[in-house]
C-alpha cells in the first residue's frame, strides 16, 4: 500500500464527516473481512442510540401497524448469512474522464456473516396489505444536503425494496458474531444480498409499506443510472450487484521477479446465482487462463481465487487482467457504459506490475 495514505484503524480514509473508510487491498484476501477492516460509507454523522430504548416501527399499508423493540427482535428466529456488501461507487478512481464522488479504489467491498430476523417475519406479523407495492427501509441517521436538487431541510437515508425482493431481506443485529458496532448500523440494519449495499440501510427506525413506488434522495437523483429502453432512457435505482473480479495481490505497481512463479489472488462476486469462473490474461486480453477457486460457494458471498502466474522472463511493466463470469452467464463489460454514470463499475481493470 502506498505510504501516503492516512489510516484509520488500519483502513484508508476517504472522507472524514461523513466518514468514508476503505478496506485496503491485503485484507480483501480472506473469505470473512474481520469487523475492524470492513468498508464503511455514511453520508450523515454515526447516530448514538441506546439500544433500551431503541424500537423499529412497521407502518404504512398493513393491517397492525406495530412497534418492537430490541430483545423482542433478537427472541424471534433468526438466520446467519454471509453477504458480500459492495458500494456502488467502487473503482470509481479508475473512472475516465475523473467524475465526481467518493473516489474509491477496489476496496469499497467486505464480506461478513450477519445475523437477523427475516424482514419477512415482520411484515406477515404486520398483515402486508396487498395494496404494499414497495416496502421503505429508513435509517435514524439525517442531515442537510450539499446539492441544490436536493429537497430543503433535513431528510433521512431511506431507501425501498419492490415486494418481491423482501423474501431475501434480513434485519441484522450481528456482524461477524457480535453486535454491530456503531459504524455499521447499530443496533439494526437492514441487509439486501445481492443489491449494491446502498440498500442494505443502517440504524433502522422505520419500516413502511407503501402503495406507490418511493421516488427518495437515495434512488433518484442519487444512486441512480440511465437504462435505455428503446428510444428512451429512464432513470433507475440502482440495484442488482454487476459481477466482478479483482486482483488483491500482486498490488498495482508491485515489483515481481523476472521468471518467477507467482501466486496472483483476488475475489470475485456477483448479483445474480454464483460465481462459476474466473480467468486471468496477461497479454492484455488475447488469451485467458482459469483460476481455481477456493472454497465453496455461497450465494451472494464473494468467492476467492488463486492462479500461479509465471512471470515474464525480460524486465519491463506487465499487465494482468481477471474476469469472472456466473451461471447466470454474466461477465464483465471489455468497455465503460457511460449511462451507468459514476455507479456499477466492473469493466475490466488492467494493473500493471513491475518485472524485474
Ligand atoms: N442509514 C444509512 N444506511 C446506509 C448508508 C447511510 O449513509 N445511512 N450508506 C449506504 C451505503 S451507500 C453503503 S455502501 C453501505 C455501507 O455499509 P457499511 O458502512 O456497513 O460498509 O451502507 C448503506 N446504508
Ligand atoms: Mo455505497
Amino acid at each position: 500500500m502506498k505510504d501516503n495514505l492516512q489510516l484509520r484503524d488500519g483502513k484508508v480514509i476517504l472522507s472524514e464527516e461523513p466518514l468514508v473508510l476503505e478496506t485496503p487491498l491485503e485484507n480483501l484476501g480472506e473469505f470473512i473481512t474481520p469487523t475492524k477492516l470492513f468498508y464503511v460509507r455514511n453520508h450523515f454523522p454515526i447516530p448514538t442510540i441506546d439500544k433500551s430504548k431503541w424500537r423499529l416501527r412497521i407502518e404504512g399499508e398493513v393491517d397492525k401497524p406495530f412497534e418492537i423493540n430490541f430483545d423482542e427482535l433478537t427472541r424471534l428466529e433468526s438466520r446467519e448469512i454471509p453477504v458480500t456488501l459492495e458500494c456502488a461507487g467502487n473503482g470509481r478512481r479508475f473512472l475516465e474522464p475523473k467524475v465526481k464522488g467518493v473516489q474509491w479504489n477496489i476496496g469499497g467491498v467486505s464480506n461478513a456473516a450477519w445475523t437477523g430476523v427475516p424482514l419477512a417475519t415482520l411484515l406477515d406479523r404486520a398483515g402486508l396489505k396487498s395494496s404494499a407495492i414497495e416496502i421503505i427501509l429508513e435509517g435514524t441517521d439525517h442531515g442537510l444536503l450539499d446539492d441544490p436538487k436536493a429537497p430543503r431541510g433535513e431528510i433521512n437515508f431511506a431507501r425501498s425494496i419492490p415486494i418481491k425482493k423482501v423474501r431475501d431481506v434480513v434485519l441484522a443485529y450481528q456482524m461477524n458474531g457480535v453486535d454491530l458496532p456503531p459504524e455499521h448500523g447499530f443496533p439494526v440494519r437492514a441487509i439486501v444480498p445481492g443489491w449494491y449495499a446502498v440498500a442494505s440501510v443502517k440504524w433502522l427506525q422505520r419500516i413502511i409499506a407503501t402503495d406507490k413506488p418511493f421516488n427518495g434522495y437515495y434512488q433518484t437523483l442519487d444512486y441512480s443510472f440511465w437504462k435505455r429502453e428503446g428510444d428512451h432512457a429512464r432513470l433507475t435505482a440502482l440495484s442488482d450487484i454487476q459481477i466482478k473480479a479483482v486482483i488483491t495481490s500482486p498490488a498495482e505497481g508491485e515489483t515481481v521477479a523476472a521468471n518467477s512463479n507467482l501466486r496472483v489472488r483476488g475475489a470475485a462476486w456477483t448479483g445474480h446465482d454464483e460465481i462459476i469462473k474466473v480467468e486471468v490474461s496477461s497479454d492484455n486480453g488475447s488469451n485467458w487462463k482459469e483460476a481455481r477457486l477456493m472454497g465453496e460457494s455461497k450465494p451472494n458471498a464473494w468467492r476467492l481465487w488463486e492462479f500461479n502466474w509465471q512471470a515474464p522472463a525480460k524486465a519491463g511493466q506487465a499487465t494482468l487482467i481477471a474476469r469472472a463470469t456466473d451461471s447466470a452467464g454474466h461477465t464483465q463489460p471489455t468497455t465503460r457504459d457511460a449511462d451507468r454514470g459514476s455507479y456499477m463499475i466492473n469493466h475490466l481493470a488492467p494493473i500493471q506490475v513491475d518485472v524485474r
